[in-house]
């Protein structure tokens, strides 16, 4: 093993062997992605040096303030994805509708994202991060972004933290890679992820309690409590997912008297984690039915989301139902 270990390329090249059938359009596809990241991952560093910080004066679908480095973020991705010529069309947080890239046309796949989640927490440098859900194209249409999660090629996020890493899976369990920015390689750091059977965290906004419209969850919480969890919540779904996949317990966003489908997007943020943690052992719900399983009807659409390891989930199920 070379001093610098398994690094990502190498890894995804060795996965790509183990199929005969495949064509390497899945790997450039990931490559691409990692490579979008890792100048984005340079942008996010030098955030608090240059004037990209604060608001760039518009506001996107979803009614916020978009950031500048959100901008620059969503500009980086678009460009290498319509380069690779892998993805037919793209849909992201931050364009209302899906693009189709001129070099995408005979690409297999489509990909949403979310360019930089968390995006609130840029000024205070708290860790943000970027989320992809890659899906096999069907038909040429919108219809190809609406497919069930379990659907999914590929699903990954890169968190800017401590350390930047990239974590994903393509259905053969999770892996962790962290950036080596003295080579500018991601490394094999976290092979074979997986969730602890029960956690000790739970990781919810507690202040939005008086408005939750869901029978038992109060009840369940104060039982976790009891039972000696301690709660953290960063407030940046990328970095509470990510501290849930290594440590175990329950991150939650459900709907409330405000937000019937709560606050969270399918696609591009419960779709792609929700496959993480049940790669990883763990279990994603919104409450009804495993997220994986939710048919999306617009590319946009909000779900509650329930994810972690599976004592805590389904000890939330039979609070809940
Ligand atoms: P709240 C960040 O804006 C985000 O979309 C997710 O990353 C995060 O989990 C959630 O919103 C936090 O929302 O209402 O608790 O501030």
């Amino acid at each position: 093993m070379s001093k610098t270990g398994m690094d990502l390329t190498r890894f995804i090249l060795e996965e790509e062997r183990k199929y005969p059938q495949a064509t390497g359009s899945l790997s450039l596809a990931l490559n691409t992605i990692a490579s979008a990241c890792k100048i984005i991952a340079s942008h996010v560093r030098m955030a608090g040096l240059v004037d990209i910080l604060g608001k760039a004066g518009k506001t996107n679908i979803q009614g916020e303030e978009v950031q500048k480095l959100d901008e620059l973020s969503n500009e980086i991705l678009i460009e290498h994805l319509s380069d690779c010529g892998e993805f037919y069309a793209l849909a992201s947080e931050e364009l209302d509708e899906p693009i189709f890239p001129e070099k995408g046309k005979n690409g297999k796949y489509v990909i949403s994202f979310d360019p930089l989640d968390g995006s609130s927490n840029i000024d205070v440098n708290v860790s943000i991060g970027t989320i992809f859900s890659i899906h096999k194209k069907v038909d040429g249409t919108v219809n190809d972004f609406l497919q069930e999660g379990y659907k999914q090629i590929a699903a990954g996020y890169v968190i800017y933290g401590s350390s930047t890493m990239l974590v994903y899976s393509t259905g053969n369990g999770v892996n962790g890679f962290t950036l080596d920015p003295s080579v500018g390689m991601f490394l094999l750091s976290h092979p074979d992820m997986k969730l602890p059977e029960k956690g000790k965290i739970y990781s919810i906004n507690e202040a939005n309690a008086k408005k939750w419209d869901i029978n038992g969850l109060k009840e369940y919480i104060e039982t976790l409590k009891d039972e000696g969890y301690t709660v953290r919540y960063i407030g940046s779904m990328v970095a509470d997912v990510h501290r849930t996949l290594i440590k175990g317990g329950i991150f939650a966003y459900p709907s409330d008297i405000k937000n019937k489908n709560g606050k969270l997007r399918l696609l591009y943020e419960a779709s792609p984690m929700a496959f993480l943690i049940e790669q990883a052992g763990g279990k994603a719900t919104d409450g009804k039915q495993d997220i994986l399983k939710i048919k999306p009807t617009d590319i946009h659409q909000r779900t509650p989301v329930f994810l972690g390891s599976k004592k805590e989930i389904d000890q939330l199920m039979e609070f809940i139902n």
